[in-house]
């Protein structure tokens, strides 16, 4: 770990780039063309992500802003002093900063697999909080059980906000929940953030913003694949697809081939037919029963739910 700041350590625990090459073309070598939805997250991609919190018809980050801004007291109730709090994907650290003056934690521990923008954020806490504790690592979801967390007092607990959960299939949310109850241990718990299954017509909205944010999101994941692979996609040869899946329960972007093409990915030709698309990435809706059902599975206990004015999203505090 190294010293970036005062009270900012960061540790690099960045997949090695010959893995994540592995990983492209192993997705890119089945039927239905995939893609994990962290090639999302380049800088350029953590923009426009945040670009895209700030759309009308994007509604989760609003509302879960509400809840945690309204519920911080309640929250802090059920995390209890000198917590120390781990956050997986942790974007620009927004959401933490809506809680850290009710919650008061010892230790911050933030994890993104975008680098830069990690630093920048954790940076910003640290600024913003001098007497908390910041770790910065970066790192991707599967590595949660390599983590080295500090030892405090508190409880440690898990904070896992907008819906990131909805990128995993039920049973790798299983998995992950399960890696996240070892890591926090018998006293731990998980503070997460969910979105609710709700009218196909807002979900539709809410993934085809009218400015054309998320298309250029979607998109950007094939930039981003052109400089690690490298790659020559011509994203001018692709388009944005997305959809509510109504029996599966989750939103479904696609990066649709405009024609029929070859790509030249890592020196491998990958060919595309008209409208074939990259699957890059699921976004899973919950009910409240269903979110039961998967903590259970985990060995969670569902403690307390809250949500906004119009029922949009949840967040939940989970014990083991
Ligand atoms: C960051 C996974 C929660 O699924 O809503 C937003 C990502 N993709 N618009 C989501 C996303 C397209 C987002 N998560």
């Amino acid at each position: 770990a190294t010293a970036i700041a005062p009270q900012v350590t960061y540790t690099n625990m960045h997949p090695p780039r010959h893995d994540l090459v592995a990983e492209v073309l192993d997705g890119l070598s089945q039927r239905q063309k995939t893609l994990s939805p962290k090639f999302f997250y380049d800088e350029q991609g953590s923009r426009l992500f945040e670009s895209i919190t700030e759309q009308p018809e994007y509604y989760p980050t609003r509302s879960e802003r509400m809840v945690l801004r309204n519920k911080a007291g309640e929250i802090a109730d059920h995390l209890g002093p000198d917590a120390t709090l781990i956050e997986p994907g942790c974007g620009s650290c927004e959401k933490v900063r809506l809680l850290l003056d009710a919650l008061q934690p010892a230790h911050y521990l933030a994890m993104d697999i975008s680098a830069d923008f990690l630093l920048k954020s954790a940076g910003a806490v640290a600024g913003a909080f001098p007497d908390l504790d910041v770790q910065a690592v970066c790192a991707d979801f599967s590595q949660l059980d390599q983590l080295v967390v500090p030892d405090s007092p508190g409880r440690r607990v898990v904070f896992f906000p907008g819906s990131t959960l909805g990128n995993f299939s039920p049973s790798m949310a299983r998995h992950f929940l399960r890696s996240v109850r070892d890591l926090v241990g018998a006293d731990g718990g998980l503070l997460i953030g969910v979105d609710r299954h709700k009218d196909t017509d807002v979900l539709d909205a809410a993934y085809n913003d009218q400015a054309g944010v998320t298309a250029a999101f979607n998109l950007n994941a094939l930039t981003h694949l052109n400089r690690i692979l490298p790659a020559d996609f011509d994203t001018d040869r692709f388009s944005h697809r997305a959809f509510y899946n109504t029996d599966a329960r989750r939103i479904e972007m696609h990066l649709r081939s405009d024609c029929d093409q070859t790509v030249q990915c890592a020196g491998r030709p990958i060919a595309f037919r008209e409208g074939e698309t990259i699957h890059s990435e699921n976004s899973y809706k919950y009910t409240f029963d269903q979110f039961d059902r998967l903590a259970t599975a985990a060995g969670f206990q569902v403690e307390s739910e809250w949500s906004d004015a119009q029922s949009l999203f949840s967040v939940y505090f989970c014990r083991i």
